[in-house]
């Protein structure tokens, strides 16, 4: 049986998605996060080192980071669904988008989380915390918003093209982008396409079914 280390509002939602779509029996472990730190709490760094979700386990194999899990469950479960044909121009989307979304789009995403926590952070000495405002103001407005901007430009050309990130069908690709298109549309205004699409992908029967086993699911927001 396949177990799901799933930490409360967070990428691993994902997995549970998949998992319904591919119709793979499996188990939720859920983690909540620690209220002040919004961390994962320590017990899951008994099953990866880095105490991060999501993490899996598949008998006996442990498989962490969001893009590996979900190659390897519509590798192993999916008999060919939720992925293009090899060697199509589909299949290369497929790919870019699979890696893109943690690799490219999530850390400005991150980063703006990030900013925003710094000037109330407990440790900061009250003196300090003007001037930390306006530096993570400033930072965030110069560097961070445009970088956001030019990703959310970039995802609603790719969905002009077709209905979903590598294709008409939905696919791996698609459940990898869900979260940065969801994390975006909590920090900031998404296209009425991105919106679109993210109505579109929510009302899946499946997608509904992972928000019942994953308990409630709201972003954190800056
Ligand atoms: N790139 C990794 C990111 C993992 C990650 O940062 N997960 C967050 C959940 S959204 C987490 O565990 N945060 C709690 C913490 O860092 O303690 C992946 O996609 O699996």
């Amino acid at each position: 049986m396949i177990i799901v280390h799933h930490l409360a509002a967070s990428r691993s939602q994902r997995v549970l998605w998949l998992l319904e779509e591919l119709a793979v029996p499996y188990e939720v472990k859920r983690y909540e996060r620690d209220p002040k730190t919004m961390l994962a709490p320590p017990e899951l760094r008994a099953i990866h080192p880095l105490g991060k979700s999501p993490v899996i386990t598949d008998g006996d194999k442990t498989i962490a980071e969001t893009g590996t899990i979900v190659e390897y469950l519509i590798e192993t479960y999916g008999a060919g669904r939720l992925i293009p044909a090899a060697a199509t121009p589909e299949r290369l989307r497929y790919n870019y988008w699979m890696h893109y979304a943690e690799g490219s789009a999530m850390p400005p995403l991150v980063m703006k989380l990030v900013f925003s926590r710094i000037p109330s952070a407990p440790q900061l000495p009250f003196f300090i915390k003007p001037v930390a405002r306006a530096l993570m103001k400033g930072v965030t407005e110069s560097f961070v918003d445009p970088q956001i901007k030019a990703h959310i430009a970039l995802w609603d050309a790719e969905l002009a093209k077709s209905a979903y990130f590598a294709g008409e069908d939905l696919t791996g690709a698609d459940i990898m982008m869900s979260f940065p298109v969801e994390a975006a549309g909590s920090r900031g205004t998404l296209t009425p396409r991105l919106t679109a699409y993210l109505t579109k992908i929510h009302a899946r029967p499946a997608y509904q079914a992972a928000l019942k086993t994953g308990g409630p699911y709201e972003l954190l927001k800056p």
